[in-house]
Formats: structure tokens, sequence, C-alpha cells
């Protein structure tokens, strides 16, 4: 027999406060401003099948993977509309995004937060995901303190930063399991993928709702299961073959897992292996994976065509299933064609994320935009239909550049710049800045301002140092900006990861930029991404051993075929690298 659930849980009542608040966003506004009745009962419908699942959307992330995921396994959704639709589920699945105070503001003003604990303290079947995990605590540091819904005992906070961990904490990463679960009966030693920069830690008050726990600098909260109620901090949604046995085993308690799972070789967090897709339009107006040497993507015959490597949607479920353990699309004529009149790359994502249940970035033309009828999109608007389509993060290239020279020249952050906005909303775990350096030898370090490193290979004149100029619009126009100054500042902006691109290595297959990723993984605190120049598994080997990198991005190998992406990983096993099989 189960414990009976909730029996000494903190009180929810006095911790339901935040009342009052304005009216909701737009993007909320589907969840109604009406505060309903607080006498809440809980029954089962009996009018919606076995295979309808109840999922509680406040609009304010990518919950399209959780969809899709859903579907992907069988099971039909229904979205609640109503505090009465979360008392009358099945099955309840609440996957949290954004930021904590948004949410409680959201479920407080519908009415959605007691219809929550009503139907949780009736230990009817319950999964919340990683914000829906922490919304069951009494409160978060985030922006705070701010109130949660108090059905455990603890206190969200931040990671600590300043022991060497790079926050947020993004990637795969293993679990202790430490009571029967139900739902992570699958997982045994394999990784899962986690994109926070919050987490719940364990105490006497809470331990008996806890089901596995994960190490990063401090031991923190990786699942809770009391009954029927359950919830994680990791993504299922986005954690491959292991996470969809979890949701299935959620959303069918009595199922056996349909896809045998290898052996796993979890224990801590795995550096990552990214299959990267430059796309854009062809000369006939087809979206095709393309791929530069130096960032030029013309074939040099006659015809000067675009590269064609592939269909994009094609490539990205290809590399899903050899193991990537994201992918990112860089629409890299964005900076010029305004992304939302570019149907066919939302499109990508939205048939990618069908299938690809491993994080997708999306990057290119994220910035305000003014169309030709003199209609306004903010960057946010932007990101936000990006994240809609079915992107987890997105990635900032030119526009940061400006962000950074004005925050460097004024030194006031102004909240409007895309970054700012867009991680303000989405969190910065959801906003990668994507940087493309090329290298500026020099003779003296003395002779810029700007941070030189001595260089491993000397430059074209015997140069000893070297400082890596910013640029914009796919490397066409150089700024006065380095790349370090430029990843300090757009730290500080709100950026939660670099992808730290190089133009004088991309295409070449001679291996990363070492002192470049060295330099910029040493300044800050955020994961870095090293990218261009991977020509063989040991370029990876090398990149993790000689710098701090959290991830490696690669195109060219992948899509010629050179190297499978299981070759590398393989490779990395071999060298004593954690990397998720
Ligand atoms: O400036 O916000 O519109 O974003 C434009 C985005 O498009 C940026 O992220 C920029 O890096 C990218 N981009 C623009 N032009 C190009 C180009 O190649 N002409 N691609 C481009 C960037 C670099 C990597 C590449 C790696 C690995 N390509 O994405 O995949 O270098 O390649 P390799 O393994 O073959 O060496 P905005």
């Amino acid at each position: 027999m189960e414990a009976p659930p909730f029996a000494s849980s903190a009180s929810s009542s006095s911790l339901f406060s935040l009342r009052n608040k304005p009216l909701l966003p737009a993007r909320f506004s589907h969840l109604g401003n009406t505060k309903q009745s607080r006498n809440f009962s809980v029954r089962a419908s009996s009018s919606s099948g076995d295979s309808v699942v109840t999922l509680l959307d406040y609009g304010a992330g990518n919950v399209r993977s959780v969809r899709n995921a859903i579907r992907f396994l069988g099971f039909d959704i229904k979205d609640v509309q109503t505090p009465e639709d979360i008392l009358n589920a099945n099955r309840l699945v609440f996957p949290g995004v954004g930021a904590f105070a948004a949410a409680m503001e959201v479920l407080s003003k519908t009415g959605m937060d007691e219809a929550l604990c009503s139907y949780i303290e009736k230990d009817r079947p319950f999964l919340g995901i990683c914000l829906g995990l922490q919304l069951l605590f009494e409160s978060s540091e985030e922006n705070g303190p701010v109130k949660g819904l108090g059905l455990i005992p603890g206190t969200v906070g931040r990671f600590d930063s300043s022991n060497g961990f790079r926050v947020p904490h993004i990637g795969w990463n293993a679990l202790q399991i430490t009571s029967n679960s139900g739902i992570l009966d699958d997982v045994g030693n394999h990784h899962l993928y986690f994109v926070h920069s919050y987490r719940a830690m364990p105490s006497d008050d809470n331990n008996k709702w806890i089901s596995s726990t994960c190490d990063y600098g401090d031991k923190f909260i990786a699942s809770i299961r009391r009954g029927n109620v359950h919830a994680v901090q990791f993504h299922p949604e986005k954690s491959g073959d292991v996470g969809l046995s979890i949701l299935r085993r959620f959303l069918n308690p009595k199922s056996n897992v349909a896809k045998k799972l290898g052996e796993g070789k979890a224990s801590k967090l795995a550096k990552r292996v990214i299959a990267c897709l430059d796309v854009r339009a062809n000369d006939k107006g087809d979206l095709v994976v393309t791929k530069g040497d130096q960032y030029d993507v013309r074939e040099h015959t006659e015809e000067n065509e675009v590269r064609n490597l592939g269909k994009p949607v094609d490539l990205a479920g290809q590399y899903y299933k050899d193991g990537a353990d994201e992918v990112s699309f860089l629409n890299i004529t964005g900076f010029r064609d305004f992304p939302l009149g570019d149907l066919p790359m939302l499109q990508v994502l939205q048939y990618t994320s069908e299938n690809v249940f491993v994080p997708l970035t999306v990057g290119g033309g994220i910035r305000d935009f003014t169309d030709s009828n003199g209609r306004y999109y903010s960057s946010l608007e932007v990101a936000s239909e990006y994240f809609r389509s079915g992107a987890d993060k997105i990635s900032i290239g030119s526009d940061a550049v400006y962000a950074a020279e004005e925050y460097i020249r004024t030194g006031v952050k102004t909240g409007k710049t895309s970054l700012e906005q867009i991680s303000r909303v989405y969190g910065n775990q959801a906003v990668v800045v994507s940087i493309d350096p090329r290298r500026v030898y020099i003779k003296d370090p003395n002779d810029v301002q700007l941070k030189t490193v001595r260089v491993s290979s000397l430059g074209p004149n015997g140069e000893e140092y070297a400082w890596y100029q910013c640029t914009v619009n796919g490397g066409r126009e150089g700024r006065q900006i380095g790349a370090y100054e430029l990843a300090k500042a757009v730290e500080e902006l709100g950026a939660g990861e670099i992808l730290l691109n190089c133009i004088d290595c991309d295409g070449q297959g001679k291996g990363f930029d070492v002192d470049l990723i060295k330099l910029i993984s040493d300044a800050v605190s955020i994961p870095v991404i090293a990218s261009s120049g991977a020509g063989a598994p040991e370029h990876f080997s090398e990149v993790f051993n000689k710098t701090n990198a959290s991830a490696a991005l690669a195109a060219g190998i992948f899509h010629r075929k050179e190297v499978p992406i299981q070759s590398v990983k393989e490779h990395l096993l071999k060298e004593g690298i954690e990397v998720r099989i």
C-alpha cells in the first residue's frame, strides 16, 4: 500500500495570496479572467475516453513538444479552458514553462490554483514537468520570494554558480532513483534532459515525496511521486526514447515499454553533441540545408548555386535517430528576410518537432521588424512564433552584437533589447547568443584595447597574438567588438548559452578553434557550445579536454556522412568523456 498522499503536506489555503493582479497578458487570454467558484469537487469524467489527456497550457513557452510527444504515444489532448476541466480530468499533464511568478499569477487569476490543489489532494493522476514541479512547492526565489501552490514543503532556489557549475543547468544528466516511482522504471542508467536555473532541494520535510535526485553542484530534487501524483524537473518530452517511456508509463501505467532501451552509462552531466542545419532558400526558392566554407555557401561553379545538402526536416529526423543530443536550425538569411514572412521555416520547426524528441534551437532574423505595410513586429513576437512552432531555444546573432555594443557604450541595461525581453518572458535558458567571430592577428597585444590571446599557431606574418572580431549579417560586416567582450556583455543582458562559431574554421574540417573556445568558456559562467571546424571524432575530444565547452556542434561532417554521430560518441566514451548513449 502507498502511504496516503498529502497527509502532512503544508496547508495550501493560506498560501494562495497572489490575488487582484492586473488582467492576464493577451497570450494567456484563452484561460479567461474570471475567478471561478472556490468549492471544488473532483470527479473523474466519464465522458472523456481513456485515450484523452488533459493538458494545462497557459501559453508561456514551447508546449508543442509535450503535445507532440503525447500524440506520438497515441493519446488525444483536451486543453484546460476552465478550472472545471482540471477537476474533470482523467489524467492531467502540467508542463510548466516560463517564470514562476508569471505562472502563479495566471493560475491564481483564473482559479486554476485551487482546482489544481483539489485535484492533486484527491490523488488524481497528475504529471508536472519542470516548472510544473516547482510550482507545487511553498515558494520560489525566482524574482521573489513568490508563493507557490504550497503542496510540498520547501523553497525553490537558484543554482549556485560560484562553485564553478554553469547556470543554467542545461543538458543530459543522470538520476539517482531513491524510491519506487513507477514512471521511472525504464530509466536505468540513462541520461535525461534538464534545462533550468532554479531547483528544489531535498529536506527532512519533503523527503517522502522524493522519487529521484540529480547532482549538479548540489543534490536537487529531480522527481517526486506520491500515489498517482508525479512531477519531474527534467523534460521527458525532450529526452528521446527514455523520456517517451516515462510519459508512456504515466499515460498508461499498465503499458510495457514499446522500444527496448539499451544499457545506459549515466553518472553525471554529459557533454552534448549537436547537429546544426544552416537553412536558406536556394535560387529556386526551396528551403534547403546548406553548408559553407568560411560562411561562403555557394558552389564555385559557373552556376554559382547555393549548396544543397538535403531537406531540413528529413535531416533533423535522421540526426535524432543517429543520437544527436540537440538539433539547431540557423536561418542564415534571416538577417535580410523577415522570418515571420518565411513561413517554410516555421513549418520546418512544426514538422520536425512532431518526431524529434530532443531540444530544438532556431536562429536567424530575431529582431524588431517593420514590414512593407508598416506593421511593426517586436523581436519578442518573432521569438514567440518560433517557440509556438516547436523551438525550445532561440538563437540571436546580429541583434545581440548591437545590444552588447550599446550596453558596453552606455553601461545601462534598457530592458528593451531583444535579448533582455525574450529572456525576461521565456527565461534565459531559452535564449542562445550565436557569435560569428573572425580572427584578427596582431603582433603586440597592446595594439588593441580588446582581449587578445596568444595563439597556438602563428599568424601569416608570424603574429603571436589575435583578437576575435564579432561580425553581423552572416559574417558580412565586422564590428569593433571582440568575442570576449560580447560574451561577457550578453551574459549580463540575459543570454543563457553561447553558440561560439569561428568564421576562419567553418567548413575547414581541421578542428575547433581551441584558443577561442578556451577564452570564452573561461570568461563566462553560462554554457558554451563549441562550433566550426569539426572534421574527425578526435576534434571533439580535443575541444572537451582542452576547454570548458559544454557541447560541441558540427554540420559538414554529418551532412556529408563523413563521420556518424555514434562514432563521435563512441570515441568520446573511449576517451573517458561522458556522453549520452
Ligand atoms: O544574425 O540573428 O540573423 O542570425 C543569423 C545566424 O545565421 C547566425 O547564428 C549565424 O551564425 C548564421 N549564419 C549566417 N550566415 C551564415 C553562413 O554560413 N553564411 N551560418 C551562418 C553560420 C556556422 C555554423 C556552422 C558551424 C559548423 N554557420 O552554424 O554550422 O560553423 O560548421 P562545420 O562543422 O561544417 O565547420 P542573425
